[in-house]
């Protein structure tokens, strides 16, 4: 089976194509083209809702946006390339949340959300009216995070276009600035998209950088760029999607959290996190937290979510103490026992893998990958593997071949550079 290798747009591509869009829909010109990425978590899954740390990284994939305000109105205008049909029209003074008479169905809940958000938070009063063309490269449902690069492209747009002056510029971040586009995005996500998600997507899309991962601390919202430059050791992270269908509006994604915030105060804590700390400061052992949960159900989840936090802390670490320099060395093997080890636990403990990610994992794992995990929310989505740069092609055959071999629809596949977050693009 032939690879079938995902693109990414660069900012001419990305602006003409939706510079184009926008003129067959509205009459005028936009104020200008706003972009921002998907994300891979390289490791630290289902840890965000638990007070945790996670290890995203922006992709070079991102969702554009162009748009003009419509001052004296409160008139949303949306029209998106991935849903063609007419523009979408909704008053801003009618959205409101999930299950209330202002419930916004489908993609433009990602986009009037975020306006209302801002408004709720105090971030904005009375926003203008928008006309707004989208067009995206992450690809939807492959647990990349695309409703997240919908939202921040957004907020950035209207943090311009408003002059609310939170977000700064790609070049010069203004990083508070950002956490609180952040929050205003996930509470978006939250009340009216209805995906009860932590806050790592939108964190990575607005506070990531190129050349780095993002080290996410979701106590206190603090962030550190890790350095992750894998050509100069020869590497690569290649992202499987799988292409079954990953969802977070369901129930399951729901159930997981409000499995651990009950066993959170089952255990008298505030979150998860509390106890990972405790564990990993030698006052208590996993064993003894375990002890304590009656719940078959409850202890598995917790077992993954402070083993998973503790692996974070031993990559970042890993990454940084090899003396030969990141992924040279003997850190190779331990960041690949890591990501391999991160796996087994989604998939035995959290029970958040499909059989599509198990092989796509499996038949990486065989090509010679240095350890491959899924990624993101999981119940189908996208795998990561860490690989030899010049063995890529063999890996992307072997995994090809692998969901031919199993009767699965062919597999698409995207390099994983950590990019740029999200901003207004050139064009
Ligand atoms: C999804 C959610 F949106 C994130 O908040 C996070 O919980 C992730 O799943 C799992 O780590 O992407």
């Amino acid at each position: 089976m032939t690879a079938d290798l995902l693109p990414a747009w660069d900012d001419a591509a990305g602006a003409a194509r939706v510079r184009h869009l926008f003129a067959g829909t509205f009459e005028g010109e936009p104020e200008g083209v706003w972009a921002a990425p998907g994300r891979v978590n390289v490791v630290g899954e289902h840890t965000d809702y638990n007070g945790g740390l996670c290890l995203p990284v922006a992709l070079p994939h991102r969702t554009f946006v162009a748009a003009v305000a419509r001052p004296g109105t409160r008139r949303l205008r949306l029209v998106s390339a991935q849903e063609p049909g007419p523009p979408r029209e909704i008053d801003l003074d009618d959205v409101g949340p999930v299950g209330t008479a202002g419930e916004v169905h489908g993609w433009a809940a990602y986009v009037a959300g975020v306006l209302w958000a801002l408004e709720a938070e105090g971030l904005a009063a009375g926003l203008p009216g928008l006309d707004v063309a989208v067009d995206s490269c992450v690809p939807a449902g492959a647990g990349l995070s695309s409703s997240a690069a919908l939202e921040c492209a957004v907020v950035v747009a209207v943090d311009e276009l408003a002059g609310l002056g939170l977000a700064g510029s790609v070049d010069a971040p203004d990083d508070a600035g950002r956490a609180r586009l952040a929050a205003a995005c996930v509470r978006a996500e939250n009340e009216i998209a209805g995906a009860p998600t932590g806050g790592m997507d939108q964190a990575a899309a607005l506070r990531a950088r190129a050349g780095h991962a993002l080290l996410l601390d979701c106590r206190d919202g603090q962030v550190e760029h890790v350095p992750l430059d894998l050509t100069v050791s020869g590497l690569e992270l290649l992202v499987t999607d799988t292409r079954a269908e990953h969802r977070l509006v369901d129930g399951q994604y729901a159930r997981r959290r409000e499995v651990c915030e009950e066993a959170a105060r089952r255990l008298g804590v505030p979150d998860l996190r509390t106890v990972a700390d405790a564990v990993m400061g030698g006052e208590t052992t996993l064993d003894e937290v375990l002890s304590r949960l009656a719940d078959s159900e409850e202890r598995a989840r917790v077992r993954h979510v402070v083993t998973e936090i503790e692996r974070v802390r031993l990559l970042v670490a890993r990454l940084r103490d090899d003396p030969a320099g990141p992924l040279r060395g003997w850190s190779l093997n331990r960041v690949a026992e890591t990501l391999d080890a991160s796996h087994e636990s989604l998939r035995d403990d959290y029970e958040v893998s499909s059989p599509e990610l198990d092989l796509a994992v499996a038949a990486a794992r065989g090509a010679g990958a240095h350890g491959a995990r899924m990624t993101g929310g999981g119940f189908g989505g996208s795998t990561i593997a860490l690989v030899e740069a010049d063995a890529a092609g063999a890996v992307t055959t072997a995994v090809a071949d692998a969901f031919g071999r199993a009767g699965l629809a062919a597999p698409g596949f995207l390099h994983a550079t950590a990019s740029d977050p999200a901003g207004r693009v050139r064009g």
